[in-house]
């Protein structure tokens, strides 16, 4: 009369692959009546742990993620599971997916929609690139101008300090740590509306032209702000970094003022405006080290040479000499996260995740200790181009390849193997909810309603 492909419950999927694995022929089956999950004997946490007792409930029948993707549903529509034992620990420690809530704002439910979908993939960093040129969607308690004037909308287009606990809240039941990126001096055109003489007015000439640009670096003000902006964000956000940014600093405003040019002869500076940068970046570190956080920032603030502290870390972005770059953060001692590969904002015809998947993170030339270095990666989905009606299917299962990649073992490398358990993933986030987007031609046995 009719038939349907078995393939898809017959084997089980897991993604990302454990590190050792091995399964069995046995299968129990699992009466909802009667499954519960219990704390090993010998198990450190027990009952006392509220994370765990949380996890327990959320995943109702299957629990635990790894767990409920051995339970397969059987030709009866009965749950069954494999015996199976199972080691696993992630290769690197930190594996990241950068949002952009400033190009477009994220409603919370698509934010939370995401951390969901994080988890799902192991993954354990939310790196909110939360502000930007564009809008100023941060509500914030000590600066409330900054979102009012700074938003897209005062009211709707804002993350109020509740909404900012929820997404903290959320990811931290997941195993999610959420690290705020506030980017400065450049990409800060919208904290211009509501901080009056934070930016630099850019000349035309002899006269100011009416537009601005980067953090005005030579007026105590600056500081002054930061100082009391950060010691805000370093309560607000529990994590123990905070990301700086420091990327694409367009020096040509900077150069076109009168005021910086006399600063930068009286500091000798020349006319190197990546000294001024320099110099602005000093001493916000020493400003956000003296909130007891420790701070991250993309390459260029490296490059530069500025003196870090020894915990930062340097997120390396630049797709060209990406190689050289780990070496050089590494040589220097730093640890390093990799991003340049994952830029998932990029689409194009065909299965990229094929690209992600490919990246071998350490293939740079490098000693063992500079190795051990490179802590993790992030795949960025930059909002230029995507808000809530696309985030989620082009995140997803694209960054999915980035989280095989930074949780299983070096040697998991097979294409062909990972695109058969990919189609299964791709297609369990679907029945949980997730509308992650098809890898090829091809069917779920459950589709997106
Ligand atoms: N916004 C900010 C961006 C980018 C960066 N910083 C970016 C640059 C180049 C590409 C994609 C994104 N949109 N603040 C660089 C880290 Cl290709």
């Amino acid at each position: 009369m009719f038939s349907f492909n078995l393939k898809e419950q017959d084997e089980i999927s897991l993604w990302p692959l454990p590190q050792k694995f091995q399964s069995s022929a046995v299968a129990f089956k699992l009466s909802p009546a009667s499954f519960q999950i219990v704390h090993a004997k010998q198990s450190s946490a027990g009952p006392s742990c509220g994370l765990l007792e949380n996890a327990f409930r959320r995943y109702e029948l299957y629990r635990l993620e790894t767990f409920s993707q051995l339970v397969y549903e059987d030709y009866y529509g009965v749950n069954n599971i494999n015996k199976t034992d199972i080691s696993d620990f992630p290769r690197f420690a930190h594996r990241g997916i950068l949002l952009d809530s400033s190009r477009h704002f994220l409603p919370l439910k698509v934010i939370l929609a995401n951390l969901e979908a994080m988890a799902m993939n192991k993954f354990n960093v939310f790196h909110w690139h939360i502000v930007d040129d564009q809008s100023f969607p941060y509500m914030s308690r000590t600066f409330p101008e900054l979102s009012q004037k700074g938003a897209y909308h005062p009211f709707t287009h804002v993350y109020t300090p509740s909404d900012v606990k929820m997404v903290i809240e959320f990811a931290r039941m997941r195993g999610i740590r959420v690290i705020p990126e506030f980017d400065t001096p450049g990409h800060t055109e919208s904290w211009g509306n509501g901080q009056l003489d934070l930016l630099t007015p850019c000349y035309s000439g002899s006269s100011p032209s009416g537009t601005f640009g980067p953090v005005n670096p030579i007026l105590n003000s600056s500081y002054d702000f930061m100082t009391q902006f950060f010691k805000e964000i370093s309560t607000v956000f529990p994590d123990a970094y905070i990301h700086l940014g420091g990327d694409e600093v367009d020096f040509r405003c900077w150069e076109s003022n009168p005021d910086i040019q006399k600063f930068m002869a009286q500091q000798g500076f020349g006319t190197d405006y990546s000294k001024l940068e320099s110099f602005y970046i000093q001493r916000l570190l020493d400003i956000v080290a003296a909130t007891k956080k420790g701070y991250m920032v993309w390459q260029e603030v490296f490059d530069n040479g500025v003196k870090l502290k020894d915990d930062t870390v340097v997120e390396v972005w630049m797709g060209n000499k990406m190689e050289e770059e780990l070496q050089n953060v590494t040589r220097a001692g730093f640890t390093t996260i990799l991003s340049a590969p994952w830029y998932l904002d990029y689409i194009s015809y065909g299965q990229d995740w094929q690209h992600y998947y490919k990246v071998e993170p350490l293939s740079f030339p490098g000693t063992d200790a500079q190795k051990k270095l490179v802590i993790g990666g992030e795949a960025c989905l930059w909002g230029e181009y995507v808000d809530a009606t696309n985030l989620t299917p082009r995140l997803w299962p694209r960054a999915s390849a980035v989280a095989e990649r930074l949780w299983s073992d070096k040697s998991v490398t097979d294409v062909g193997n990972a695109y058969n358990r990919l189609v299964q993933h791709r297609c369990r986030m679907v029945k949980r909810g997730i509308p992650a987007e098809p890898l090829f031609v091809g069917h779920c046995r459950q589709e997106y309603k």
